[in-house]
């Protein structure tokens, strides 16, 4: 379970600390955890028709990153100094992504598709940012099933939704492909930085802390039971 400890220095506007980092998400995704140990397959498109299939030997060649970065969820918890491994994103995407599928200059937006059925959508501009990461290790081991098996986003700057776990599939699109739920368009922001509170639309961001506090309890427990007792 969650436990808020206290409101840290230098932690962004509205977010508290949390002494673990949990589980966590939409709860519709509670019970989807896919298996820790399913092999990486990586899908990419670009909307328009090009598509690769890549799996983990085709990243060998990128240059392994060590980061240490803060992890913000929308509903106000924060872990501090979460050490990922993995590959730099823009370094896939300049290395693996564009020589596979050639996408269009004009394609400004990335959705990341992932195992459990969840999608995000991120700017092209958001994602190329060196401290975003495609992960799959976390405090020096195999990334878990509870944290996103076999490999997730990392972008610490950007609240916890646009860190998609799971991942299966990379589509460049030229529209911003945002959610189709209405209980998730609530909870979506295109670019959703944390500096500037970009919680939600719609709702400014420090209105949005005081509906969200109260359900990260509730959610941390699905979450924690969900794992326990996956539908799959
Ligand atoms: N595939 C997938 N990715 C996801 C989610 C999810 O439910 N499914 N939830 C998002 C949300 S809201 C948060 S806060 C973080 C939680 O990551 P964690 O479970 O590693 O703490 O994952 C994000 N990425
Ligand atoms: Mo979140």
């Amino acid at each position: 379970m969650t436990e808020v400890t206290k409101q840290a220095r230098g932690l962004p506007p509205g977010q508290r600390e949390t002494a673990t980092f949990p589980r966590f998400g939409l709860p519709d995704y509670a019970r989807r955890a896919p298996d820790s140990r399913v092999a990486l397959q990586l899908a990419l498109a670009d909307g328009r028709g090009r598509s690769s299939q890549l799996d983990r030997e085709a990243l060998g060649p990128l240059q392994r990153i060590e980061q240490a970065s803060d992890f913000h969820c929308v509903t106000t918890w924060s872990t501090r100094g979460l050490r990922w491994g993995g590959f730099r994103f823009r370094d896939f995407y300049e290395q693996i992504l564009v020589p596979a599928i050639q996408p269009d200059a004009s394609a400004q937006f990335v959705v990341f598709r992932c195992l459990d059925g969840y999608s995000v959508t991120m700017l092209r501009e958001d994602a190329l940012q060196p401290d975003v990461l495609l992960a799959d290790m976390l405090e020096g081991r195999p990334l878990s099933a509870e944290h996103g098996a076999p490999m997730r986003v990392v972008a610490p700057r950007h609240y916890g939704y646009k860190n998609a776990k799971h991942l299966r599939a990379i589509e460049l699109r030229h529209d911003y492909h945002g959610p189709r739920s209405v209980l998730r368009r609530f909870v979506d922001h295109p670019r959703a930085r944390v500096a500037l509170e970009e919680r939600g639309r719609g709702v400014p961001g420090w209105i949005l802390r005081y509906l969200y506090r109260p359900l990260i309890g509730r959610t941390t427990r699905e979450f924690d039971e969900g794992l326990r007792t996956p539908s799959r």
